[in-house]
């Protein structure tokens, strides 16, 4: 079965477990996003995405594989929680399973979020940026492999609109204080060396990670809006004094749990 097939079969037992015909809004939940979620509103049904075919389990600590369904207004949301990586041996196929499975289950927006290291020393952790385009640094895409099926659209898909620039204007009205940087996506698990975040920086960037460059090509291919929000842990590798660890991250995320709960809150109903 071809992963869009696949992604097609999952949406119909996600409709099927949760009751919900269709969805208008995903959120790929980040380290750290998982705990402020509950903001939006109690959900009506939560299953575990291994109970879907093609979802494969998360190996992270601060990530378990579980989706959400809540009612914003007059939206039906897709909390994702436990996002997969590269890192941990999957193929870009199995990356984005979960963005093309929302979006098969009928959702238009996709809102990635992630926890990142951030290269602006102006920008401490705790900061939530959003992003307004990316550098691909992981030497591979979604779209490759064999040609998207008849339906679909060819796998050479303009990102020049990636974050997209209405849903931007639209969360600029509503958090006027909120900060724009490219995130560059790297393929990780280990964290960069200064040189390589003095690159990232020269070539523009001001957030690293290690995810939400494959999910965002996917879900622009699939035609939804994308959305990047992407909340600073840690200062890059070279741009503060300190070694950097992954408890840190995790703590920095439960700190800032509540303002990212506030902030999804008043982004979703703009969407
Ligand atoms: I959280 O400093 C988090 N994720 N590549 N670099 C990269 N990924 C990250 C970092 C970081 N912090």
């Amino acid at each position: 079965m071809n992963p869009y097939e696949l992604s097609h079969r999952a949406a119909d037992e996600l409709r099927e477990m949760t009751g919900v015909g269709s969805y208008d809004v995903a959120i790929i939940l980040g380290s750290g996003w998982r705990e402020g979620a509950t903001a939006l509103g109690v959900p009506s049904s939560e299953i575990l995405s291994s109970s879907l075919s093609g979802f494969v389990a998360p190996t992270v600590a601060g990530h378990s594989g579980q989706i959400l369904s809540v009612r914003v207004n007059d939206k039906n949301v897709a909390l994702v929680a436990g996002r997969v990586h590269l890192y941990e041996g999957n193929s870009p196929d199995q990356v984005v399973h979960p963005v093309r499975t929302v979006i098969a289950a009928g959702a238009t927006s996709v809102v990635l979020t992630n926890a990142c290291g951030g290269i602006d020393p102006a920008k401490g952790p705790g900061t939530v940026v959003m992003i307004s385009d990316h550098i691909n640094l992981t030497s591979t895409s979604p779209l490759e492999g064999a040609a998207p099926p008849a339906g679909y659209g060819a796998r050479f898909v303009d990102l020049s609109d990636l974050y997209s620039k209405r849903l931007r204007a639209l969360v600029n009205a509503t958090v006027p204080d909120i900060t724009e940087g490219v995130y560059a996506g790297f393929r990780g698990p280990h964290y960069e060396t200064p040189a390589e975040i003095a690159m990232a920086r020269t070539m523009g960037a001001s957030l690293v990670g290690m995810s939400t460059v494959l999910e965002a090509i996917a879900a622009r291919h699939l035609g939804a809006e994308v959305l990047g929000l992407s909340l600073i842990t840690n200062y890059a590798a070279g741009v503060a004094a300190g070694a950097l660890n992954h408890l840190e991250v995790l703590e920095a995320g439960q700190q800032a749990a509540s303002s990212l709960g506030a902030l999804l809150a008043r982004v979703v109903p703009v969407l």
